[in-house]
């Protein structure tokens, strides 16, 4: 029987399940990762990544407890980091039930199984800093009051009491993470990092003419999701458990981030950009800052990827992504996946 550690990751086709699995992966882990059945795979991130064939994939859907605990028992796993969530802000308004569904009832579920299957387990659970939602006292941190602003923070809250509540009522090693936005090349096209760098990389090309966006004085505190997955790892790691806010310090508008893209894409900002009242939310989170002092001074974690070293990260790979597919490569990309990217896509490569 092996030795190694055992972690099961749900929400492994994501972002951060991506680059947890690698993380745990180069620590010597067997890694397990949950997905949910969909009627077209959507491995991309693994594939990016070059981890496909090291991890091994178990389905699980947030709305079903048998197959949470199909997926304990089949991954005996050491630790649980559950990353699955109806993750998109946007779209929480538009299905608040479904959202308060698989991001916040599930963690109960979740929980429950571990709970019954083997208490022993350590868990994460992917909180938020959308929790301070428009909370005035800034910078956040674990003390600040939490004021959600969305039916996906509102989900989240749950989550992230619920953690809590088991970790004290039976003493689970239940711990939250409160993360601030973080980002990649790996980000999904409907967040506005990505979004911004992807539609740039198509200005820059000649195969669009502008950028549209929503709120461009909302301000984020914005790292890299790299940076980011150790900070999980680290808080299973520590004698007891608690809950950390990871961020930088540090905040950006929206229009920071779009000018500072086009400088580094060699754009002129002027003439591209367009607001379109589609992309504002009813209701939008105006400012978020952490102070991570608790998860430096507790877990020696530090955010390494700077502001401007992300900006240029997602530019230039988005720029490398479309000069490729100009050039009539095949790679792992998700542009596919995406309507909105289907005009161009479906325009006859050229040479
Ligand atoms: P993401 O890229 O949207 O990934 C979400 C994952 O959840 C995907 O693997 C998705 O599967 C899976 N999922 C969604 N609904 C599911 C269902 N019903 N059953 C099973 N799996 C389901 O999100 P992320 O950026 O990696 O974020 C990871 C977690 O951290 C999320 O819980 C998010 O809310 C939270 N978080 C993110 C940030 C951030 O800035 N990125 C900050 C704080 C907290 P499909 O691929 O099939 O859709
Ligand atoms: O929006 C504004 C938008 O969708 C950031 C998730 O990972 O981080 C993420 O949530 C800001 C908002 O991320 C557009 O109104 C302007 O103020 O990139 P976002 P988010 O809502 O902050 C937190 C920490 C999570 O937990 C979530 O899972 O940008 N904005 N124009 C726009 N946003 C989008 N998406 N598209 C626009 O066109």
């Amino acid at each position: 029987m092996s030795q190694k550690r055992r972690a099961l990751i749900t929400g492994i086709t994501g972002q951060d399940g991506a680059y947890l699995a690698r993380f745990l992966l180069e620590k010597g882990y067997e890694v397990y990762g949950a997905f949910r059945r969909l009627s077209t795979p959507n491995l991309w991130r693994l594939q990016a990544l070059d981890i496909f064939h090291q991890v091994q994939l178990i389905p699980m859907e947030l709305v079903d407890s048998a197959s949470m605990t199909g997926a304990l028992v089949a991954s005996r796993p050491h630790e649980v980091y559950n990353l699955a969530a109806q993750s998109f802000v946007g779209a929480s308004f538009e299905q608040p039930v479904g959202t308060g569904q698989v991001t916040g009832l599930a963690v109960s579920r979740l929980l429950e199984c571990i709970r019954h299957v083997d208490p022993g387990i350590r868990f994460y659970q992917a909180s938020t800093s959308e929790l301070f939602g428009n909370s005035t006292q800034v910078p956040h941190n674990e003390l600040t009051p939490f004021e959600p602003a969305s039916p996906y923070a509102a989900a989240k809250l749950y989550g992230y009491w619920i953690t809590r509540i088991y970790r004290e009522a039976y003493d689970l090693f239940a711990v939250n993470g409160i993360l601030f936005n973080h980002e990649s090349p790996l980000r999904g096209l409907e967040f506005v990092t990505r979004k911004i760098t992807n539609a740039l990389a198509k200005v820059k090309l000649g195969l669009e003419s502008k950028v549209s966006l929503g709120n461009l004085e909302a301000s984020r505190d914005w790292g890299f999701a790299g940076d980011y997955v150790e900070s999980m790892w680290l808080m299973l790691q520590q004698e007891a458990p608690g809950d950390y806010v990871i961020a930088t310090g540090e905040t950006h508008t929206v229009r920071e981030f779009f000018t500072l893209a086009c400088e580094i894409a060699g754009l002129d900002p002027a003439g591209i950009l367009e607001v379109n009242p589609k992309f504002m939310r009813p209701l939008d989170v105006d400012l978020l800052l952490g102070d991570s002092g608790k998860a430096q001074r507790m877990l020696g974690w530090q955010p390494r990827v700077t502001f401007r070293e992300l900006v240029r990260i997602m530019m230039e790979t988005d720029l490398a992504r479309w000069h490729r597919w100009q050039k009539g490569e095949q790679f792992p990309w998700d542009a596919f996946n995406y309507p909105s990217e289907m005009n161009i896509l479906s325009r006859a490569v050229k040479s």
